[in-house]
């Protein structure tokens, strides 16, 4: 039996979709022992292209290493795969990295992979499911820290299915805040009588975040969704609230909570409401993660619009 790494990336169409795929595909050449977590890696190599997801298989198999290579290139060519220049973008590119014990080096096929050694997007996701695999010059997790100079982000350590996705407790989260922020006002507030300044501040907070939430969930329209997974199919909405903050509904109602508490004079309803901003902060950087593993252009709008909550602010 032969433990073999099999380096999966894609950067053209359903990027994830494809390396979903292709993991469940690979499971049926062998015994699966492991798949690594979900990168975001900046292209190497050939002509500009778009950002590549990247992940890592681990094989037990008996079969010959062509034979392996000879099924790969099979599943390759189902999801499209066109070769028309090297190292250019491509629908789903599955290269034998490592194996053990034993190495090969013919015309076809050479393993330990002669250019993985350099390449933080293969490293990277190797050394969660095989540290000590061996790698041109030595092992794995030796490589990776020589290779400081590629942009590779982990995107989600578990990512084959939708399911396990921690989406509710967010938004349980999410709505547990804002009822606690509105039984606080309820209970601790009271009706302006006087137009102190910070009254008249909260109306006006309260008032500008009202307007700043329908008008971008307007904008965001069949994409609205409270889950910070995204709706499938839907395109990235960048125009209008979204050229100036990227995530402008949770800036919006942060805005609204600490302005109604400010209204109404409640002291804990405004310190929930810097919470509310913290929780939005919070779950806005895990979307975009999830953002980033549907959309090849979101890197690429973070750079243009990088106000994230509040225009100006943060
Ligand atoms: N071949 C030899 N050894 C192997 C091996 N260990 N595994 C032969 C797989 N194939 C191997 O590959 C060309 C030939 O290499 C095959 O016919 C096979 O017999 P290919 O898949 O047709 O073409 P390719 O992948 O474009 O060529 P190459 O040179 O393998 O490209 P690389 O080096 O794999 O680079 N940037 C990021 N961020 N992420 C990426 O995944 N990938 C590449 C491709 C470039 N830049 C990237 C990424
Ligand atoms: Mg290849």
């Amino acid at each position: 039996l032969t433990r073999f790494a099999i380096a999966i990336g894609s950067n053209l169409g359903d990027r994830v979709g494809h390396l979903r795929h292709a993991v469940e595909e690979i499971g049926r050449l062998g015994d699966r022992r492991g798949v690594s977590g979900l990168y975001e890696t900046a292209p190497v190599g050939g002509p500009a292209q778009g950002p590549y997801l990247n992940a890592v298989v681990l094989l037990d198999s008996d079969r010959p290493p062509e034979d392996l290579l000879r099924q790969l290139q099979e599943i390759e060519a189902r999801h499209g795969r066109q070769r028309s220049m090297r190292w250019g973008p491509r629908t789903l590119d599955l290269d034998i990295v490592s194996m053990a014990p034993g190495a090969i080096d013919s015309d076809r096929l050479v393993v330990p992979h002669p250019r993985s050694a350099e390449r933080r997007f293969v490293l990277r996701p190797l050394c969660d499911v095989w540290p000590e695999a061996p790698v041109v010059g030595g092992i794995a997790a030796e490589a990776l820290v020589s290779v400081t100079d590629q942009k590779v982000d982990l995107l989600a350590r578990s990512w084959l299915n939708q399911e396990r996705d921690p989406g509710r407790y967010w938004i349980g989260a999410q709505f547990a805040l804002l009822f606690l922020i509105g039984l606080s006002i309820l209970g601790f507030g009271s009706l302006p009588t006087t137009w102190a300044w910070w009254r008249v501040l909260g109306g006006v907070l309260l008032f500008a975040g009202a307007i700043g939430a329908s008008t971008a969930a307007h904008a965001l329209g069949t994409a609205l969704t409270v889950m910070p997974e995204p709706v499938p199919g839907s395109e990235l909405v960048e125009t209008g609230p979204y050229g100036l903050v990227r995530h402008p509904i949770y800036g919006s109602l942060s805005l609204a909570a600490i302005g109604a508490s400010l209204l109404f004079a409640d002291r804990a309803g405004v310190a929930l409401g810097v919470l509310l901003l913290g929780f939005f902060w919070a779950k806005s950087g895990y979307e975009e993660r999830r953002l980033r593993m549907v959309h090849a252009g979101y890197m690429g709008y973070r750079d243009r619009v990088r106000w994230r909550l509040l225009p100006f602010l943060l």
